[in-house]
């Protein structure tokens, strides 16, 4: 017949298992149908547009995300297994006074991703990661290093709504079915293709990438990558990586003037899809090191991000004429 997220948790629990991991996923599950309910009918409802606060991001926050930050932080606050919340939406973390035996996980997330095509009827997403508690500090426990998720997924609202999620031992997908209300089991064992056709970049900052950046770029545009390569960019971190995931390719964000640390955040955005890109058979890079491998300093830390197929990882390392990392074997 088949199989929801909730069974798959379930199946994937250790024996003896409390409990707790498969109902703190729930509260994420509910949280991003409630979302779902709210983008499908966006236009009918005053949800579109802007919300008026500008967020620590500097950002204009849009309504859209004020409620799928209220829903999530309302719906993970209630299972007792958290400890604390980081939003890209919150200057600080949302800490519950819970004691270490109880309030065993923090988690961090982009509450809707690709905000800028929220009015314009286009792919938008959830991205969340979630960590064990390591530190009595609430700040602290969230600067932990990427290999340290537990799991990380992200919630895709498209044509279809789909949930892509991993907790290290491969990555799944899992669709979300309208007529009864569930994510149920449509990708099994996702793998990245070890070449892919499509590159995504905002090309309109292509002369202020650094030199590298800019070389690689022109490589897959003239051919010299040795095969034709398209340009796809939606805008929408989440929606650029589904496709990345399904097709192979590379995703890059490089440093600007703008942003010269890069615009994508690290704990929220960079980290999540670098373990979902690895486990999938990708590769997830700065630029230089591995995402991953990254030592936060900050909660709300920028980084430049380069990912997706081995192939066209590789080949841009060449360009930042640094020898190949080793593969990830
Ligand atoms: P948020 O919408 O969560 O702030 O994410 C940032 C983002 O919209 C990414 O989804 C996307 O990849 C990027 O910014 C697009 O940036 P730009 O408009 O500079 O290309």
């Amino acid at each position: 017949m088949i199989t929801t997220f909730q069974q798959h948790i379930l199946q994937q629990q250790v024996a003896g298992a409390s409990g707790d991991f498969s109902w703190l996923l729930s509260g994420i599950t509910l949280a991003t149908k409630m979302i779902e309910a709210r983008i499908r009918a966006a236009g009918l409802s005053d949800i579109l547009g802007a919300a008026g606060q500008i967020n620590v991001q500097g950002e204009t926050q849009q309504k859209l995300d004020v409620y799928a930050n209220q829903a999530l932080l309302h719906c993970l606050g209630l299972r007792e297994s958290v400890f604390a919340l980081v939003s890209e939406e919150n200057e600080q973390p949302v800490i519950f006074d819970r004691a270490p035996e109880h309030g065993k996980y923090v988690i961090v997330f982009d509450p809707l991703d690709g905000s800028s095509n929220i009015d314009v009827n286009v792919n938008v997403g959830t991205i969340f990661s979630i960590f064990r508690r390591n530190e009595q500090d609430a700040s602290h426990a969230a600067l932990q290093q990427g290999l340290a998720q537990v799991a990380a997924g992200y919630v895709l609202y498209g044509p279809s709504t789909v949930l892509v999620y991993t907790s290290g031992r491969g990555v799944y997908g899992f669709t979300l079915d309208p007529s009864i209300g569930a994510y149920v089991l449509s990708h099994e064992k996702m793998k990245m293709p070890r070449q892919g056709k499509y590159y995504s970049c905002n090309e309109a900052n292509l002369a202020t990438f650094p030199e590298p950046y800019q070389l690689y770029i022109e490589s897959l545009r003239n051919g010299e990558a040795g095969r034709e390569y398209s340009s796809r960019y939606i805008g929408s971190l989440v929606a650029d990586f589904h496709r990345t995931l399904l097709k192979g390719g590379i995703f890059l964000y490089p440093p600007t003037i703008s942003h010269p640390e890069g615009k994508l955040r690290l704990l929220y955005e960079a980290n999540p899809l670098a373990f979902i890109a690895e486990q999938a058979g990708g590769m997830a890079l700065d630029g230089q090191q591995r995402i991953l491998s990254l030592r936060p300093r900050k909660i709300h830390q920028r980084t430049p991000l380069v990912l997706g197929s081995p192939c066209e990882v590789e080949s841009f390392l060449q360009f930042a004429e640094r020898p190949a990392l080793q593969r990830l074997a």
